[in-house]
C-alpha cells in the first residue's frame, strides 16, 4: 500500500486505467489459482482505495470474460456476472476480478466515487508475454511457430483445437478504454469485444498464425492438453448502442501485425 500511494502521491493522477494484474493463459491459471487470488485482490484494494485517498475522478478496471458463470445461457451479457461459479480452470482470477465489480459499487454507495470497470475477451498484440508455458493462446502459438518454423516442424497446438474465443486486438481495447475513461459514466460494468459473430475456433487461430508466420508445415493437435472452457461467447450490444460504428482490426490483420513484432523484437520480447 505504501507502495502505490508513494505513486499517486508522485503523479496526483485525475484519472486512472488500472491494468496492474497477475495475469496468464489457461495453463498458468490452472498451476496458481491462490496466487491469482490474492495477488489480484491485494493489487485491487491498493489502486482503488488510493483513488479514493486522492479524490481521482475516474478510475476504470480491467476485467476478463473468463470471468463470468460456466454454466450460462450465451451470449452473455453485463448483467449475468455473479450468476453462479465461473470455469474452474481460473476461478482464483475469475472472483478477484469479480469482486471489483463490487468493490465499484460500495465506494460509489459511500463515497460517490465514479469506479467503474471494462470487460474484455481475450487480448493480444505486440509487447504481449510470449512465454510458452505462462502465456495466452496466440502469442504462445507464435511463439511455437517461430520455433516450428526454424526446425521445419508442423505447430503442435495444445487441447483438440475445437473451443470457441472472440479476441480483441490490444490497439483496439486501447481505444475504446480511452473512450470508456472520457466518455463512458456507469458503474456498472460494459463488455469490450468484437461480435459474436466473429469468434473462432482455437484450430482456425492456429491456421492464422501458420499464415502470417509463411510456415510450409501444417499444425497438429496435442489432446492430452486441456481445452479449458470450450466457448464464453459475449455479446457486444451495450458497447454498439454506445459506439454503433467501431470498426475493430480484422483478426488476421491483428495477427500478422503482432507475428511481426514478434520476429523483429524477438530478442527483447518477453518469454
Ligand atoms: O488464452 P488461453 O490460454 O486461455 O487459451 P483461456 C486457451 C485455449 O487455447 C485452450 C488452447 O482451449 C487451449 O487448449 N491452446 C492451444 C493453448 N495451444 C495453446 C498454447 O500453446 N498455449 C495456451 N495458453 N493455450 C484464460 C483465463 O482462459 O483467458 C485467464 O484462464 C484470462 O484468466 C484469459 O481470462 C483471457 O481463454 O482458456
Amino acid at each position: 500500500m505504501a507502495q502505490a500511494r508513494r505513486v499517486f502521491e508522485l503523479h496526483r493522477p485525475t484519472h486512472v486505467a488500472h491494468l496492474a494484474a497477475m495475469v496468464g493463459g489457461l495453463f498458468k491459471n490452472m498451476k496458481y489459482k491462490l496466487d491469482f487470488l490474492r495477488e489480484n485482490l491485494l493489487m485491487n484494494d491498493c489502486v482503488l482505495e488510493c483513488c479514493r485517498e486522492f479524490g481521482v475522478s475516474r478510475c476504470v478496471s480491467c476485467l476478463s470474460t473468463c470471468i463470468f458463470p460456466d454454466k450460462t445461457t450465451y451470449p452473455i451479457d453485463e448483467t449475468m456476472i455473479h450468476n453462479g461459479p465461473p470455469h474452474d480452470s481460473n476461478f482464483g482470477y475469475a472472483y478477484a476480478k469479480r469482486l471489483i465489480d463490487i468493490q465499484n459499487r460500495a465506494y460509489h454507495e459511500q463515497y460517490g466515487c465514479m469506479f467503474t470497470s471494462v470487460i474484455p475477451t481475450n487480448i493480444f498484440g505486440p509487447h504481449d508475454n510470449f512465454n510458452l508455458q505462462d502465456s495466452h493462446v496466440i502469442p504462445g502459438l507464435i511463439h511455437k511457430c517461430y520455433i516450428a518454423k526454424q526446425k521445419d516442424e508442423p505447430l503442435t497446438v495444445l487441447g483438440t483445437g475445437s473451443p470457441l474465443r472472440q479476441f480483441i486486438y490490444s490497439k483496439d481495447l486501447a481505444r475504446l478504454s480511452l473512450w470508456v475513461l472520457r466518455e463512458y459514466h456507469e458503474i456498472d460494468p460494459i463488455i469490450l469485444s468484437v461480435g459474436e459473430e466473429d469468434e473462432v475456433s482455437i484450430r482456425e487461430v492456429a491456421l492464422m498464425i501458420n499464415k502470417a508466420m509463411g510456415m510450409k508445415q501444417g499444425i497438429q493437435f496435442d489432446g492430452s492438453k486441456s481445452d479449458g472452457q470450450l466457448k464464453k461467447t459475449a455479446s457486444n450490444s451495450k458497447l454498439r448502442k454506445y459506439l454503433p460504428d467501431f470498426k475493430f482490426t480484422p483478426i488476421q490483420q491483428a495477427i500478422d501485425e503482432t507475428v511481426q513484432w514478434f520476429c523483429e523484437n524477438y530478442d527483447t520480447a518477453r518469454k
